[in-house]
């Protein structure tokens, strides 16, 4: 199979013709004011796959197109991508190493690139991989014969209860089409109803852009069975099952050439199961049939109503934990894609928590305990070959889609990249052996449902052996936020087997005696044309930092590993510190090479800021200053990802009109089908990077999130980058590290008015804030002093910068804020207003 590109961009779009009819929109489902809210409504159908509405229960999903003559529900399973379990190692790599950190600490640029290049070539060897991409299963058509010119056309995603819904009326009557993909049942089930009795028609077919698969009606279902792709060195080995059974209340259900024809119901379900062969990232021996038709025998015994309860009671349970009120404008009326075309120019501030919101139904929806994490596209994906293989970017995609995890209040949605990270701890491992000569475990800068952790797309993109040092943050996150030594004590063979191998791999640097990672680069950025590798660039700095601390801190808690982690002490007092160059900026690497007119995507040496606690404007305001003169001239805009990245960084950097200036080009419309350097936002509020790429929505979700609360800095700062154009708001279950839960908060014209936090761990609260608090009930509020000493909120102990002679600062100018503490007691609540 013909790999289509890596840092190109094709995608096919699937195409439904239809007639469009202007029409008044009309709900005819009840609904409370709450539930109109969070609505992504239209009053057409999807003429396009980034029209069409996502629904999802973490392992199946499914694009809603809504066609009225004929509908596509386009299908994927989590598990169904190319290939068959295996790594993608190149230990060619390990015998050029010592060359090439020669010629990099020599001053070299093309000769140690090229040496890397030959060892890591752009595309992959016919014995070997560059990753498998995620895909489709295919397709599943209703077809409506007849159904041309409707009347009242609706269709919408209520992220509310996570149900997709059709209407329409045609020759008087009514009809509905309800679509889930639940998740206490694991099948789909779309309900097809009518006003008037017998009046349901249709044929059911199956069709799959899979080069292997078969279609065949028999005994009343359809079913569509395959094997995915082979690509690169790999045979496809996922073999899948799509069953659909369809269940008729009246009317007659017949078999028609590939499909089943439904005659005169008055109301037809249809439970639609998918399985696979697949057990584990080793293991394919699973058995489809047999899965599918379990999950198929026990969902169907439920009819609509109880399905649709169960599915919603589960799904509210995550989704209603956090809740977003910005106001609400006129805007509300309008169709989904008109707000997008609005949004500049409109006052829409609902439209905002509805973007939060959908972030949050995303994660739920792609992301379920005992499944696998997000990919580049959540679980959609409609292709063979998607972009970038819709697989997992780590050097900034994966860790974005989990930013939302922890401080939106869905923790277990982190669970799925926590198993991928325990199995890549394990294939980690033979790159870190056969390339690098190191103990530990390591990746690069991409894997896949095989967990390989070699490098792709040759040495410009690929050697970057920071992967594991990433992801592993994520870990030490959902530790810092929950308190769980339980679940540290699980992870920290993971936590050592990447502190190891940099404790392994560190090299001297001639010119200081700094231990820097060496060929490493500052992902996909060149600094010299045409190369990105070099040695100690600041990110890498920054991530050994935090690996390292995080080995050091976790060490203590769990009272072990002492001798280890002394070592690891002693190499982190040898890192180099962050340089603020000529231009005034934070370095992105170890020399003074930025450019003023470097717009790249990337901003990676701002990971110190955001997600990383390394830049404070308090411990280190000249770093502080560096890094928005870095942001500044980095521009807005930029692909989708890009800009939900600048969210979270402005609102670091206390900003909350820049930061809204970034969720508003994040919101921008971005046309279909036509190739654009601009990021933005389709009109089904998915992502584009360009082409749809989901980290987007998430980062920006995130980003939202920390521009009310932030927990990094060793405080819980309230309101801390609230743009002048939210004047009131409240919002609801947010989580901050140190186990204390935002219960309720609410602000008028930038201070607090009510603040409400519950403590499930005791321990100090100090607050961070922009005017003095009024306790409410009998506990004392006193004024901070000195470092907050509750262990979540540990400083980073970063050294001090190292600052060009050419460095020109103006005055920093921050929100002015108090600071006060509250001894607070495991599983009480804490409730302030504002001091009159
Ligand atoms: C990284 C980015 C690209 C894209 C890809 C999936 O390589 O540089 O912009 O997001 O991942």
């Amino acid at each position: 199979m013909l790999r289509l590109f890596s840092h190109g961009m094709r995608y096919t779009l699937s195409v439904l013709l239809l007639s469009i009819f202007l029409i008044s929109c009309l709900d005819n489902r009840q609904t409370t004011t709450e539930e109109k809210d969070y609505k992504l409504w239209y009053d057409e159908p999807a003429s396009n796959w980034n029209e069409a509405l996502p629904i999802g229960n973490g392992r199946l999903g499914a694009m809603v197109f809504g066609g009225t003559e004929k509908d596509q529900i386009q299908l994927n399973e989590e598990t169904v991508w190319a290939g068959e379990p295996g790594n993608n190692v190149l230990p060619a790599l390990k015998d050029k190493l010592s060359e090439i950190r020669k010629l990099i600490f020599a001053g070299k640029h093309k000769e140690p690139h090229e040496l890397a290049m030959e060892a890591l070539p752009r595309y992959a060897a016919e014995d070997n991989n560059y990753g498998m991409p995620y895909q489709t299963v295919g397709n599943l058509f209703l077809e409506f014969p007849g159904h041309n010119s409707v009347e009242n056309y609706y269709r919408d995603l209520n992220i509310s209860d996570a149900v997709a819904s059709v209407s329409y009326e045609l020759d008087g009557v009514n009809y509905k089409r309800e679509i889930i993909s639940s998740f206490t049942d694991n099948v789909i089930m779309i309900k097809l109803s009518a006003n008037a009795a017998g009046s349901i028609n249709l044929n059911l077919g199956f069709d799959s852009p899979q080069e292997n698969h078969t279609v065949k009606s028999e005994n009343g279902i359809l079913k569509l069975s395959g094997v995915s792709g082979d690509f690169d060195s790999k045979k496809g080995k996922v073999e899948f099952v799509t069953i659909c059974k369809p269940v008729l209340d009246g009317g007659e259900l017949s078999k028609i050439k590939n499909g089943l024809s439904i005659k005169s119901a008055n109301s037809v379900m249809l439970y639609i199961s998918v399985g696979t062969n697949f057990k584990n990232y080793k293991d394919v021996s699973g058995d489809a049939l047999a899965t599918a038709n379990q999950y198929l025998d026990k969902a169907i015994n439920n009819s609509f109503d109880s399905a649709l309860s169960k599915h919603t009671a589960f799904y509210k349970n995550l989704f209603d934990r956090v809740s977003l009120d910005l106001g609400e404008t006129d805007s509300l009326k309008k169709t989904t894609d008109v707000r997008i075309e609005e949004f500049a120019t409109a006052n829409d501030p609902q439209f905002i928590s509805l973007y939060f919101q959908f972030g949050r139904y995303l994660l739920i929806s792609s992301s379920q305990p005992g499944g696998q994490p997000a990919n580049l596209q959540g679980i959609w994906n409609d292709m063979i070959a998607p972009p970038w293989d819709s697989k997992y970017t780590v050097n900034i995609n994966t860790e974005m889609n989990y930013w939302p995890a922890e401080v939106t209040n869905l923790p277990e949605m982190h669970e799925p990249l926590f198993d991928m990270l325990k199995d890549l701890s394990v294939t980690g491992q033979q790159t870190a052996t056969e390339m690098y000569g190191a103990g530990g475990w390591n990746m690069h800068h991409n894997t896949d449902l095989w967990r390989m952790t070699g490098p792709v797309d040759g040495a410009f993109y690929g050697l970057w052996p920071m992967g594991g040092a990433w992801l592993s943050q994520h870990l030490w996150q959902h530790y810092l936020y929950s308190g769980d030594e339980a679940f540290l004590q699980e992870v920290y063979p993971i936590l050592k087997g990447a502190a190891q191998f940099y404790v392994d791999v560190l090299q001297e640097e001639p010119e200081h005696g700094w231990l820097v990672v060496v060929p490493s680069m500052s992902p996909e950025n060149s600094h010299h044309s045409g190369v990105s590798i070099t040695a100690g660039t600041t990110m890498d700095n920054q991530l050994v930092f935090d690996v390292f601390s995080n080995l050091i801190t976790a060490s203590n808690v769990l009272n072990t590993d002492t001798d280890f982690a002394k070592i690891v002490e002693q190499k982190r007092a040898k890192l180099p510190p962050m340089q603020i160059g000529k231009l005034s900026q934070l370095q992105e690497w170890m020399y003074d090479w930025d450019r003023e007119d470097d717009k790249h995507r990337h901003v990676s040496h701002l990971y110190g800021l955001f997600p990383s606690n390394q830049i404070s404007p308090y411990s280190h305001p000249e770093l502080f200053q560096a890094s928005k003169n870095s942001l500044v001239y980095r521009g807005d805009e930029s692909t989708g990802w890009s800009m939900g990245w600048k969210v979270n960084l402005w609102a670091r950097l206390l900003d909350g009109n820049r930061a809204f200036k970034l969720i508003a080009d994040q919101l921008s419309p971005v046309p279909i089908g036509e190739s654009s350097s601009k990021g933005g936002t389709y009109p089904n509020l998915f992502d584009a990077h360009p082409p749809f790429q989901i980290d987007g929505n998430y980062g920006c979700t995130s980003g939202i999130a920390e521009m009310l609360v932030q927990s990094h800095d060793g405080a819980i700062q309230i309101l801390p980058a609230v743009p002048d154009s939210w004047k009131t708001g409240t919002v609801k279950g947010l989580r901050a590290r140190g186990g204390f839960d935002i219960k309720e908060l609410t602000w008028e014209n930038g201070k607090i008015k009510t603040l409400t936090i519950q403590s499930n761990l005791g321990g100090k609260l100090r607050l961070r804030v922009p005017h003095e608090l009024q306790p409410e009930g009998s506990f004392e509020l006193a004024v901070a002093e000195g470092d907050n000493p509750n262990p979540f909120f540990q400083k980073a102990g970063i050294k001090d910068p190292l600052v060009s002679n050419q460095v020109n600062f103006s005055k920093l100018a921050l929100p002015q804020t108090l600071q006060f503490d509250v001894e607070t007691e495991k599983g009480k609540t804490y409730s302030f207003g504002m001091k009159k």
